[in-house]
């Protein structure tokens, strides 16, 4: 495992490389010191969870066949463009959500010399995409539908993304609009495709297969990239930020979060007097009576009961699939993710 992120950290700086000497743009020594360091800050420092499962979601398609270098080297590529996108998504959601921090530093776009040319680093991970692409796929059979998964899967998420903040707008802070409808729409568009459905589907793409005949595995995946997001919600409040690396913000920010949707839920009219008087403001004893309201109907204890029961429905879907290669690639990433403190 250790073997297989440091190859995959190899790859990285290939990738790095190439895009620092793309023979489309005349760099001087200040502008490619820029993307050096905005990328060395943004790409490579998280769990890379997405980016290796690449790997192995290709590895067990292959029924555990020993990988060639290039199929290690390709799939490493492949993982490589989600984390940029990844990246490419969270500096630009750090700002649309004022966070502080992220991954254990501050917003790249709190570093004074950044600011909003953070904005424009965005857009420059999202180009070096399609260049990775170019570089390495242009000769394959599957390139045209590489990139048409890219493409689908970062149009899903700006509009879950768009959902996400449109739903927070000032003026119509609107609790009563808060359920579990609205919430499983957002996070299944904002967060399940690119997360869950993108590392299996670039694998399955690289393994030969129709898309169009992995429906069924892409529904899985939309479940559990849901479950990933209650959890982030639930990591949100009560997660330790030394260990989920960001501050959060989503009391704050008026957020339609799973807990605000389960305290609604389940409250009564005063505790939901409470809510309406304190959610969505940044004052910190606003957020604190939030906070502890959540603690007081036992949301953690909610949470654990969701947690288990998503575990049992996942297993039991994942287990109804008839091909064992792809259950394999399902339970690895469940596993990976149940009851994750980070
Ligand atoms: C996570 O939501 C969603 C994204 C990172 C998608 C962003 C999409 C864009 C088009 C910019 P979140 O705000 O809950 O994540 P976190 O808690 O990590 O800030
Ligand atoms: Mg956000
Ligand atoms: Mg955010
Ligand atoms: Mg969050």
């Amino acid at each position: 495992m250790a073997d297989l992120k440091s190859t995959f950290l190899n790859v990285y700086s290939v990738l790095k490389k190439e895009l620092l000497e793309d023979p489309a743009f005349e760099w001087s020594p200040d502008s490619r010191d820029w993307v050096d360091r905005m990328l060395d800050y943004n790409v490579p420092g998280g769990k890379l969870n997405r980016g290796l499962s690449v790997i192995d979601n290709y590895k067990y398609l292959k029924e555990g066949k020993e990988l060639t270098e290039d199929e290690i080297f390709l799939t490493s590529a492949l993982g490589w463009c989600i984390e940029w996108l990844q990246a490419y998504f969270l500096v630009l959601d750090d700002i649309m959500d004022s966070s502080h921090t992220r991954r254990g530093q501050p917003c790249w776009f709190r570093l004074p010399k950044v600011g909003l040319i953070a904005a424009n680093d965005g857009i420059l991970l999202r180009n070096h995409i399609p260049r990775i692409l170019k570089n390495h796929f242009r000769d394959k059979a599957y390139y045209v539908d590489l990139l048409d998964l890219f493409n689908e899967v970062e149009f899903q998420t700006a509009s879950g993304q768009m959902i996400d903040l449109i739903t927070t707008l000032e003026g119509e802070k609107d609790l009563s609009k808060y359920t579990l409808s609205l919430h499983r729409r957002i996070v299944q568009y904002k967060t399940a495709y690119y997360s869950f459905y993108l590392p299996v589907a670039c694998a399955l793409l690289m393994a030969g297969e129709n898309l169009d005949n992995h429906v069924d595995v892409k529904n899985i995946l939309v479940e559990m990239g849901t479950y990933f997001q209650v959890q982030d919600d639930y990591l949100d409040c009560f997660g330790a930020p030394e260990t989920i690396g960001k501050i959060g913000t989503d009391v704050e920010d008026f957020k339609c979060s799973w807990l605000v949707v389960k305290a609604l839920e389940i409250c009564n009219e005063e505790q939901k007097k409470l809510l309406h008087e304190n959610y969505g403001k940044a004052d910190p004893a606003n957020v604190a009576k939030v906070k502890a309201l959540y603690h007081e109907l036992n949301l953690q204890g909610v949470f654990a009961d969701y947690e288990s029961k998503s575990y049992e429905k996942l297993i039991a879907s994942i287990e109804a699939h008839p091909s064992k290669a792809v259950q394999a690639v399902l339970k690895s990433f469940l596993a990976k993710i149940y009851k994750r403190q980070k």
